[in-house]
Formats: structure tokens, sequence, C-alpha cells
């Protein structure tokens, strides 16, 4: 099967547009589950789930570890002048959006232009590219789910962005911000992300904690109020992660965002952006800190990865465990879905995957494992006594007393009086093992 690409030569030859097949295909170039309209209660499949495909990883990441160079050949990178190697590269990245059937992708500054450490080059050079991408967006309806700057990567940001000892590196920091955030609104991009990569410290020693965060603060109310002013519409994510480039990272969790948000008044325009492997990361599995998020009505995306469990690194897998999907995808129904955020796959092939079919596989069985949670979360809300055994547990506060409680008409000498009352609580299981049988029951239909 031939797609049309829109470059000046195709990057995936022999790979066309991916088909649904349904579970009893055996091509490993076909999706099982991922069934781009069917319904799921009231949206398609699409809208529930609203995948996007990061630049970063699939595109720029050449497989180095720490212990060797990279291991992938991009025929993109035989363009030897940078401009032209980045144009190269935007048509290798639509040709794939396209081929996937992806709606979203999103980016970094400096994964689709150039850098320079010269200001002026590095704009001229973020606004050429963005032109071409808008070209490229309008010709193939792919949008920008959100956009980000790298405030990471760069050696002047050993010590932080925002939140660096060194003022001359926070101004440094912003002319990133605000060509990143011109780049998302010409785009039409739906948020800005923020990934605090090297805000945070190596050692107490040497660094005011407080302080820092309170830069860190002032910088992301100047950034709010410089993409409103722009006409920016959409949410600013945060990202959280506990750690990894720096020992301590500020964003640890949503726990902990949410606290830093509604203390510095950034709770209505900002939501956190969730990634599967930093929550684990934190010693939190990816539905708890999806759930926190949640509770605080701050879910608003999510990076789907995964982790590895022997060696607790932000490895960046793609996600396959289905166990993990059903859960994220329980939490995400619940809120009644993630728009204008989205399913972002932050996630790479790993470094012996070096064919170019990979790319495809990888996303393929992602986006079939979210598809999979999806329809299984569907059904254990829907279809089955979930809900009502989750609610039930809590009855006691649906009326009576405990009803009382909950509108904060009892003291604690009334709450002891109805101890003295009623006697001894009755025990009542948590039965936890019924839930594990009833995912198991219902992934397996
Ligand atoms: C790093 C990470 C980033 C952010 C965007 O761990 O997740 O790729 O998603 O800066
Ligand atoms: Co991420």
């Amino acid at each position: 099967m031939s797609t049309p690409f829109i470059g000046k030569r195709e990057y995936f030859p022999g790979i066309g547009s991916i088909p649904f097949e349904g579970r009893q295909s055996d091509n490993p170039l076909a999706f099982k589950f991922y069934d781009a309209n069917k319904k799921i209660g009231d949206k398609t499949m699409a809208e529930h789930l609203r995948f996007a495909v990061c630049y970063w990883h699939s595109f720029c990441n050449m497989g180095h570890d720490p212990f060797g160079p990279g291991t992938r050949h991009y025929p993109w990178d035989v363009e030897t002048a940078p401009l032209a190697r980045a144009e190269a590269k935007l048509d290798a990245a639509f040709e794939f959006f396209t081929k996937l059937g992806v709606p979203y992708y999103c980016f970094h500054d400096i994964d689709m232009a150039p850098d320079a450490d010269d200001v002026g080059e590095y704009e001229k050079n973020l606004k050429h590219m963005v032109a071409l991408a808008k070209e490229r967006q309008s010709a193939t309806g792919v949008k920008l789910l959100w956009g980000t700057a790298n405030l990471f990567s760069h050696p002047r940001y050993m010590n932080g962005a925002a939140t660096n000892p060194d003022f001359a590196v926070v101004s440094r920091a912003a002319v990133q911000i605000k060509a990143a955030l011109d780049a998302t609104v010409e785009l039409g991009g739906s948020n800005y992300v923020f990934w605090g990569g090297r805000e945070g410290y190596a050692s107490l020693h040497n660094t005011n904690m407080k302080r820092e965060l309170e830069h860190f603060a002032r910088f992301l109310t100047m950034a709010r109020d410089y993409g409103r002013s722009i006409g920016f519409k959409g949410n600013f994510l945060i990202e959280p992660k506990p750690m990894e480039p720096m020992n301590h990272q500020y964003d640890f969790d949503s726990a902990t965002v949410a606290g830093f948000l509604q203390q510095h008044g950034l709770e209505k325009d900002f939501k956190l952006n969730i990634e599967a492997n930093h929550a684990t990361l934190a010693g939190h599995t990816f539905e708890h800190d999806l759930q926190v998020a949640s509770n605080h009505g701050l879910l608003g995306s999510i990076d789907a990865n995964r982790g590895n469990a022997q060696n607790g690194w932000d490895t960046d897998q793609f996600p396959s465990d289905l166990y993990d999907t059903v859960g994220a995808m329980l939490v995400v129904l619940r809120q009644g879905g993630l728009a204008p955020g989205g399913l972002n796959f932050d996630a790479k092939v790993r470094r012996e995957s070096t064919d170019a079919d990979d790319l495809f596989l990888a996303h393929i069985g992602g986006m079939d494992s979210f598809a999979r949670g999806l329809e299984v979360a569907h059904s254990l809300l829907t279809a089955s006594p979930w809900e009502q055994w989750r609610a039930d547990r809590y009855a006691s506060f649906d009326n009576g007393p405990g009803r009382d409680f909950e509108l904060a008409k009892l003291s604690l000498d009334d709450l002891r009086a109805l101890a003295v009352k009623n006697g001894e609580p009755t025990q009542r299981s948590g039965k936890q093992e019924r839930y594990e049988n009833l995912i198991n029951l219902h992934l397996s239909r």
C-alpha cells in the first residue's frame, strides 16, 4: 500500500499507511486494537486517545548511551548543512506521522531547528523551521499537541535555567522560552510544556533552595503572562520528574507540583503532564500520579512510556503493559477525558533496535496497548460491578451521621459519642483481589 509523502523524497520506503486489521491479524505493521473511528462510549478511539509522536526520541536520538555512541543511521542526517538536515528531518517526521495516522506531534525548539549561541541566529533558524512546519501541518492535517524549549542540554544550563544561581543564565533561558512560545502559538499548539530538566540541585551545600523556588515561580509567571499576551489560550503544563539529570528536581511529583502551583497562584493556567516513567522514578505507580493530578483538577496530558522494574532509570520504553494502560485509562475516563491534552509517546526504541520499521512497530505497540487499555477501562466502568463495589465501600457516608460528617456538621465530641453508641465497628474486607480478578476477566474478553 503506498501513501503519498510530502517531502522531496520518501524516508520510510516500503511502508505505507498503517491499517487497522483487528486482533486476528498477524501483520506486524497493522493495528490490532487501535481502530481510530471505533466508538467507545460517546467518543471515537482517536478522540479519547489523542496520540502524539515526539520529535526528540523519534527523529533526533541516535541511540547513544553513556558507554557508546549512537547505533542508528538516519537517512535525513546525510545532509551536512544544519538547516538542510533540519528540513529533511521535518519531511521524514511528517511522513512518519501521516503513515502512522497520529493526529498530533510534540517538539522542543532545538529538536526542530539548529541551535546557535547567537540569539539572532537561533531565533532565525526556529522561525524558518516553524514556517515550514506550518506548511506541513496544513498539507497533512497533523496538529501540534505541545511545544517546549530545551533548557537542559546546552552546557550553559548545567546549574539550571529558571533556577540558575546566575541571573545571566536565567535571562538567556528567557530567549528560548519566548521563542518556543511564539512557535507554539504560530503552529496552533494546544498546550505548552515545562519540563524542569535541571531545575533542581546536585548538592544542598551550595544551594539556596527557597530562593531558587521563588525565581522559578517568577519565571513561570512571566512566561504565562507573555503567552497570554500573544494569544495563547491553551494549557501550560508542568511535567514532574523527581531526579535525573539532577539529584533532586523541584517538580518532584504531582503532589509537589500541585502544592507549588497553588502556593504561587498558577493553578488556573497550569496543569500537569504526567509521564509514566517519571512517576515510577518518584516511587509511585503511573496510576497514582495520574490520580493525584486528577484529584486537583490538574491532569492535563500524558507522556506515555514505561520504565524497567529492575533498574529504576528513566528508560523511556514504549508502553506495552496492558495492566498499566487499563489503570491509566480508568483515571482518564473518570475525569471525562484528556482534551486539550493527549497521549504523547515520550519513548524511544532500544539502542539495539536499528531498522527503520522499528519506529513503526514501537508506536503501533504503544497505540494498541492504550487502545486496549481504553476498551477494558470502559468496559470495567460501564459493564461490570466495579464502580458499584467502590461506591458501596463508602456507603456509610451517603446518609445519616456519615453524611453530616462530610458536610462539616459534626464535632470531634459528636464522633466520640457515636462511637460509644455504636460499639466496635464490624470488620469490612477491602476485597482487593476481587478487583484484580475483574481486570483480568475483562482483559481476556
Ligand atoms: C525527560 C522528558 C522530556 C520532556 C520534555 O525525561 O520527559 O522529554 O517530556 O522536555
Ligand atoms: Co516527557
